[in-house]
């Protein structure tokens, strides 16, 4: 059969580090042209700075981990003299666990839009001051307002993504490629060398999309239909992880990887030891959509701090030069706008999907059923069990 690349070319890191660097050269001349009439923390309210200045001068960040370009944390101490803690987790459920057993260890956290709910409810995150948060005007209007958090007032966006499908093009050569039928129907072909997701929000949802209906559903009887198709596949699946399956993918050890867009380019990447064989497919039956946000904590130490960060964090060229890094998408307007993203990753469709895949796309939003809630327990019970 004929191979059809989903990427027209590989993302080249250099490429984006020669971007980068530009986008460097050109805020460091502003700044400094602006330094002048105090530009460089002009959109930083003085009430912020000095409640700032009351706190610590320490930050503590809780992020997923590859989730943040190299020079965004130096950048920041630099211009505010603020010394960064930053630790980093591998899915939701380690993060919730983490805050819960240590209360106080961190100002703020990086979960996805349905995690946040459930950190709400268990009285985690704090409201934001919004009169602080001055730079939320440059958010695309998807994310102004959401479902999630309609005032603005508790979830700033970091980056979103989707959650898909990457193989290795060299190794599976299969029609199966186009859809989760790789990972189910074709699981036992590919014995020992498929993995998936840990996280059971995630972990179902695949098999609910590879079913044709909602990742949102309560409805029972269709949540009991993925604890087969998961059963059935567990024998061939060599792991359920997350971003720690990069190094698997790139020496070729896992040949089909349930995993979101952005570490899968990373994983592809040339200039870093990447597999070039690798491709990434939002799967034709529909997928995964998540948004990933920045929350204050409520035992936060720093919760100022945690506000300068979070607002200097949807400055564009700061946003931009995450995406420019990480390839997953900005929910920055302005650093669109500004074409500070490199066109490799606005042009392409796995990182930026057009309207007719957002059409296939669904975010998670808050389980109320008890009983759904419970179901999927059980089901991720068996699976790991
Ligand atoms: C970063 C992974 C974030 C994606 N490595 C999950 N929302």
């Amino acid at each position: 059969m004929i191979r059809k690349r989903i990427l027209s070319r590989k993302f080249n890191r250099r490429q984006f580090l020669k971007s980068t660097a530009a986008v460097g050269v050109l805020a460091s001349t502003l700044s400094s042209r602006h330094a002048f009439v105090g530009f460089a923390q002009s959109d930083m309210p003085s009430e912020l700075l000095d409640a700032v200045a009351g706190e610590s001068g320490e930050l503590n960040i809780f992020n997923w981990s590859d989730y943040i370009d190299e020079d965004t944390v130096p950048q920041f101490e630099e211009e505010f003299g603020i010394t960064v803690n930053y630790s980093t987790y591998e899915d939701n459920e380690e993060l919730l666990a983490a805050v819960k057993a240590d209360p106080g260890a961190f100002d703020l956290a990086v979960p996805t839009q349905d995690m946040m709910f459930r950190m709400r409810t268990q009285g985690l995150i704090q409201t934001l001051n919004t009169a602080w948060l001055t730079n939320t005007i440059n958010l695309s209007a998807q994310f102004l307002k959401p479902e999630w958090d309609p005032n603005n007032e508790y979830f700033i966006p970091w980056q979103w993504g989707t959650t898909g499908l990457a193989y290795n093009s060299a190794l599976i050569d299969d029609p199966r490629t186009a859809g989760w039928q790789l990972l189910f129907d074709g699981a036992s072909d590919f014995s020992g060398r498929i993995t998936m997701l840990n996280e059971k929000e995630e972990l179902i949802s695949s098999p609910l999309k590879f079913l044709g209906l909602s990742l949102n559903t309560d409805d029972l009887g269709e949540i009991g239909q993925t604890r087969d198709i998961l059963l059935n596949q567990k024998p061939h699946v060599s792991a359920y992880l997350g971003a720690e399956v990069k190094p698997l993918l790139i020496t070729e050890d896992v040949w089909a990887a349930h995993l979101w867009s952005g570490d899968t380019f990373q994983a592809q990447c040339p200039d870093e030891g990447g597999n070039e064989n690798l491709e990434y497919v939002i799967p034709e039956q529909g997928a995964e959509l998540w948004v990933d946000g920045q929350v204050l904590l409520t035992d936060a130490p720093n919760p100022a701090t945690a506000q300068l960060w979070m607002n200097f964090s949807m400055r564009p060229s700061v946003n931009a030069q995450l995406t420019n890094y990480v390839f997953y998408a900005t929910p920055n307007q302005a650093s669109l706008d500004q074409n500070l993203v490199d066109e490799e990753l606005v042009s392409n469709p796995s990182v930026f999907p057009t309207q007719d895949i957002l059409d296939r796309l669904e975010f998670q939003l808050e389980r109320t059923s008890e009983e759904a809630r419970q179901l999927m327990c059980d089901i991720e019970l068996d699976i790991k069990s």
